[in-house]
Protein backbone atom coordinates (compact mmCIF):
# COMPACT_ATOMS: atom_id res chain seq x y z
CA UNK A 1 0.00 0.00 0.00
CA UNK A 2 1.31 3.51 -1.02
CA UNK A 3 1.08 5.98 2.08
CA UNK A 4 2.50 9.85 2.53
CA UNK A 5 4.98 8.89 5.60
CA UNK A 6 6.98 12.87 5.38
CA UNK A 7 4.96 16.03 4.95
CA UNK A 8 6.31 19.56 5.38
CA UNK A 9 4.99 23.15 4.91
CA UNK A 10 7.55 25.18 2.49
CA UNK A 11 6.31 28.49 1.87
CA UNK A 12 3.43 30.30 1.00
CA UNK A 13 2.71 32.97 -1.69
CA UNK A 14 0.46 34.87 -2.94
CA UNK A 15 0.73 35.01 -6.49
CA UNK A 16 2.37 32.89 -9.20
CA UNK A 17 5.36 35.54 -9.26
CA UNK A 18 6.01 34.77 -5.20
CA UNK A 19 5.72 31.29 -6.09
CA UNK A 20 8.43 28.66 -5.11
CA UNK A 21 10.77 27.56 -8.67
CA UNK A 22 9.68 24.58 -10.41
CA UNK A 23 11.63 21.81 -9.52
CA UNK A 24 9.08 19.33 -8.14
CA UNK A 25 6.01 17.37 -9.55
CA UNK A 26 2.86 19.06 -7.97
CA UNK A 27 -0.71 18.80 -7.00
CA UNK A 28 -2.74 21.54 -6.85
CA UNK A 29 -5.52 21.05 -4.42
CA UNK A 30 -9.02 22.93 -5.89
CA UNK A 31 -12.21 23.43 -4.89
CA UNK A 32 -14.75 25.70 -3.67
CA UNK A 33 -14.20 27.84 -0.55
CA UNK A 34 -14.68 25.29 2.67
CA UNK A 35 -15.27 22.25 0.62
CA UNK A 36 -12.27 20.85 2.83
CA UNK A 37 -9.17 21.29 0.63
CA UNK A 38 -7.17 21.92 3.72
CA UNK A 39 -8.58 19.23 5.75
CA UNK A 40 -7.52 16.68 2.98
CA UNK A 41 -4.15 17.65 2.85
CA UNK A 42 -4.09 17.02 6.97
CA UNK A 43 -6.02 13.43 5.79
CA UNK A 44 -3.71 12.35 3.49
CA UNK A 45 -0.09 13.06 5.42
CA UNK A 46 -1.64 12.15 8.25
CA UNK A 47 -1.10 15.28 10.19
CA UNK A 48 -3.23 17.31 12.20
CA UNK A 49 -2.32 20.68 11.36
CA UNK A 50 0.13 21.10 8.54
CA UNK A 51 -2.54 22.87 6.35
CA UNK A 52 -4.56 25.63 8.49
CA UNK A 53 -8.65 24.67 7.98
CA UNK A 54 -11.22 26.46 9.41
CA UNK A 55 -15.40 26.05 9.87
CA UNK A 56 -15.62 29.91 8.37
CA UNK A 57 -15.28 29.48 4.91
CA UNK A 58 -12.24 32.00 2.84
CA UNK A 59 -9.62 30.68 5.40
CA UNK A 60 -6.96 29.87 3.09
CA UNK A 61 -5.65 33.35 1.80
CA UNK A 62 -2.48 32.43 0.11
CA UNK A 63 -0.87 29.77 -2.08
CA UNK A 64 0.55 27.24 0.46
CA UNK A 65 2.93 24.68 -0.24
CA UNK A 66 3.94 21.08 1.06
CA UNK A 67 7.14 18.83 0.28
CA UNK A 68 5.73 15.19 0.91
CA UNK A 69 7.40 11.73 0.31
CA UNK A 70 5.50 9.06 -1.09
CA UNK A 71 6.35 5.46 0.31
CA UNK A 72 5.60 2.51 -1.86
CA UNK A 73 7.18 -0.70 0.02
CA UNK A 74 10.02 1.75 1.26
CA UNK A 75 10.78 3.06 -2.29
CA UNK A 76 10.45 7.01 -2.09
CA UNK A 77 8.77 9.13 -3.96
CA UNK A 78 8.82 13.03 -3.53
CA UNK A 79 6.24 15.48 -4.81
CA UNK A 80 5.06 18.87 -3.70
CA UNK A 81 1.27 19.25 -2.22
CA UNK A 82 -0.26 22.78 -3.30
CA UNK A 83 -2.82 24.22 -1.05
CA UNK A 84 -5.43 26.80 -3.28
CA UNK A 85 -7.36 29.31 -1.77
CA UNK A 86 -11.10 27.94 -2.71
CA UNK A 87 -13.37 29.71 -5.35
CA UNK A 88 -16.48 31.01 -5.12
CA UNK A 89 -16.04 33.03 -1.24
CA UNK A 90 -18.96 35.35 -1.13
CA UNK A 91 -17.78 37.48 1.93
CA UNK A 92 -15.53 39.55 0.00
CA UNK A 93 -15.41 42.37 -1.94
CA UNK A 94 -15.93 42.60 -5.75
CA UNK A 95 -12.51 43.88 -6.23
CA UNK A 96 -10.88 41.35 -4.06
CA UNK A 97 -12.92 38.74 -5.40
CA UNK A 98 -11.57 39.77 -8.67
CA UNK A 99 -7.95 39.69 -7.44
CA UNK A 100 -8.39 36.59 -6.12
CA UNK A 101 -10.01 34.71 -9.08
CA UNK A 102 -6.66 36.42 -11.13
CA UNK A 103 -3.65 34.92 -9.08
CA UNK A 104 -5.73 32.04 -8.88
CA UNK A 105 -6.16 31.33 -12.12
CA UNK A 106 -2.81 32.54 -13.11
CA UNK A 107 -1.32 30.62 -10.76
CA UNK A 108 -3.38 26.77 -12.25
CA UNK A 109 -2.92 28.05 -15.99
CA UNK A 110 0.77 28.80 -15.64
CA UNK A 111 2.20 26.83 -13.26
CA UNK A 112 3.98 24.32 -15.32
CA UNK A 113 5.02 22.05 -12.18
CA UNK A 114 1.80 20.81 -11.79
CA UNK A 115 1.02 17.02 -12.63
CA UNK A 116 -2.16 16.66 -11.41
CA UNK A 117 -5.27 18.53 -10.29
CA UNK A 118 -7.20 16.86 -7.43
CA UNK A 119 -10.57 18.98 -7.64
CA UNK A 120 -12.59 18.40 -4.55
CA UNK A 121 -16.42 18.72 -4.51
CA UNK A 122 -19.09 18.20 -1.68
CA UNK A 123 -20.32 14.65 -1.73
CA UNK A 124 -23.53 16.13 -0.87
CA UNK A 125 -23.89 18.85 -3.52
CA UNK A 126 -22.03 16.71 -6.62
CA UNK A 127 -24.08 18.46 -9.63
CA UNK A 128 -23.13 22.02 -8.41
CA UNK A 129 -22.99 24.22 -11.81
CA UNK A 130 -19.64 26.03 -10.87
CA UNK A 131 -17.92 22.90 -10.16
CA UNK A 132 -19.02 21.34 -13.30
CA UNK A 133 -17.77 25.11 -14.74
CA UNK A 134 -14.23 24.61 -12.86
CA UNK A 135 -13.85 20.96 -14.25
CA UNK A 136 -14.37 21.95 -17.71
CA UNK A 137 -12.35 24.98 -17.35
CA UNK A 138 -9.33 22.78 -16.14
CA UNK A 139 -10.02 20.26 -19.17
CA UNK A 140 -9.48 23.14 -21.57
CA UNK A 141 -6.83 24.51 -20.00
CA UNK A 142 -4.83 21.14 -18.84
CA UNK A 143 -1.74 20.76 -20.72
CA UNK A 144 -0.88 16.96 -21.91
CA UNK A 145 1.64 16.43 -19.24
CA UNK A 146 -1.73 17.00 -16.54
CA UNK A 147 -4.08 15.15 -15.18
CA UNK A 148 -7.52 15.92 -13.37
CA UNK A 149 -9.15 13.80 -11.00
CA UNK A 150 -12.34 14.56 -8.47
CA UNK A 151 -12.72 13.43 -5.74
CA UNK A 152 -15.94 14.01 -3.30
CA UNK A 153 -15.28 15.16 0.41
CA UNK A 154 -17.81 14.85 3.34
CA UNK A 155 -18.79 11.52 2.54
CA UNK A 156 -19.80 10.99 6.36
CA UNK A 157 -22.66 13.43 6.29
CA UNK A 158 -24.10 11.57 3.08
CA UNK A 159 -27.68 9.64 4.12
CA UNK A 160 -29.22 7.29 1.70
CA UNK A 161 -30.76 10.10 -0.42
CA UNK A 162 -27.64 11.90 -0.84
CA UNK A 163 -25.84 8.59 -1.88
CA UNK A 164 -27.67 7.38 -4.33
CA UNK A 165 -27.46 10.75 -5.75
CA UNK A 166 -24.25 10.65 -6.33
CA UNK A 167 -23.71 7.23 -8.18
CA UNK A 168 -26.18 8.84 -10.56
CA UNK A 169 -24.12 11.76 -11.09
CA UNK A 170 -20.79 9.95 -10.88
CA UNK A 171 -20.95 6.44 -10.92
CA UNK A 172 -17.02 5.80 -10.29
CA UNK A 173 -16.96 8.66 -7.69
CA UNK A 174 -14.29 7.94 -4.94
CA UNK A 175 -15.21 9.63 -1.26
CA UNK A 176 -13.36 10.48 1.62
CA UNK A 177 -13.96 11.89 4.91
CA UNK A 178 -11.53 14.12 6.61
CA UNK A 179 -13.78 13.72 9.37
CA UNK A 180 -14.05 10.14 9.87
CA UNK A 181 -10.32 9.45 7.99
CA UNK A 182 -12.23 7.47 5.12
CA UNK A 183 -11.68 6.52 1.58
CA UNK A 184 -7.65 7.50 2.06
CA UNK A 185 -5.58 4.74 0.99
CA UNK A 186 -7.74 5.12 -1.91
CA UNK A 187 -7.17 8.51 -2.75
CA UNK A 188 -3.56 8.25 -1.94
CA UNK A 189 -3.11 5.46 -4.17
CA UNK A 190 -5.40 7.79 -6.76
CA UNK A 191 -2.86 10.72 -6.37
CA UNK A 192 0.30 8.28 -6.17
CA UNK A 193 -0.62 6.15 -9.22
CA UNK A 194 -1.43 9.62 -11.53
CA UNK A 195 1.47 11.55 -10.69
CA UNK A 196 4.30 8.62 -10.72
CA UNK A 197 2.44 6.78 -13.78
CA UNK A 198 2.46 3.55 -11.91
CA UNK A 199 0.50 1.15 -9.08
CA UNK A 200 2.06 0.68 -5.84
CA UNK A 201 1.16 -3.79 -6.04
CA UNK A 202 0.34 -4.98 -2.34
CA UNK A 203 3.08 -7.59 -1.57
N1 LIG B 1 -18.03 16.49 8.25
C1 LIG B 1 -16.95 16.81 7.55
N2 LIG B 1 -16.43 18.05 7.66
C2 LIG B 1 -15.35 18.35 6.91
C3 LIG B 1 -14.74 17.43 6.02
N3 LIG B 1 -13.70 18.04 5.41
C4 LIG B 1 -13.65 19.28 5.92
N4 LIG B 1 -14.61 19.48 6.83
C5 LIG B 1 -14.92 20.71 7.59
O1 LIG B 1 -15.25 21.72 6.66
C6 LIG B 1 -14.73 22.99 7.08
C7 LIG B 1 -13.83 23.56 5.99
O2 LIG B 1 -12.67 22.76 5.86
P1 LIG B 1 -11.34 23.35 5.21
O3 LIG B 1 -10.41 22.20 5.08
O4 LIG B 1 -10.87 24.55 5.94
O5 LIG B 1 -11.88 23.79 3.77
P2 LIG B 1 -11.11 24.53 2.59
O6 LIG B 1 -11.62 23.94 1.33
O7 LIG B 1 -9.65 24.48 2.81
O8 LIG B 1 -11.67 26.01 2.73
P3 LIG B 1 -11.01 27.41 2.24
O9 LIG B 1 -9.59 27.43 2.73
O10 LIG B 1 -11.87 28.42 2.86
O11 LIG B 1 -11.09 27.43 0.76
C8 LIG B 1 -14.02 22.72 8.40
O12 LIG B 1 -14.90 22.99 9.44
C9 LIG B 1 -13.71 21.24 8.34
O13 LIG B 1 -13.60 20.64 9.61
C10 LIG B 1 -15.32 16.11 5.92
O14 LIG B 1 -14.89 15.23 5.16
N5 LIG B 1 -16.42 15.87 6.71
MG1 LIG C 1 -8.27 25.93 3.00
Amino acid sequence: MVRITEAAFVTSAANITQALSEDMSEIAVIGRSNVGKSSFINTVTNRKNLAKSSATPGKTRLINFFDVTFDCHKEKFRARLVDLPGFGYAKVSKAEKAAWQKSLSEFITRRSSIRLFVLLRDARHPQMAIDVDVRAYLEQIKRPDQEIVTIYTKADKLNQKGRSALKKADPDALLVSNLKKSGIDGATALLFEKLFMRKCEDG
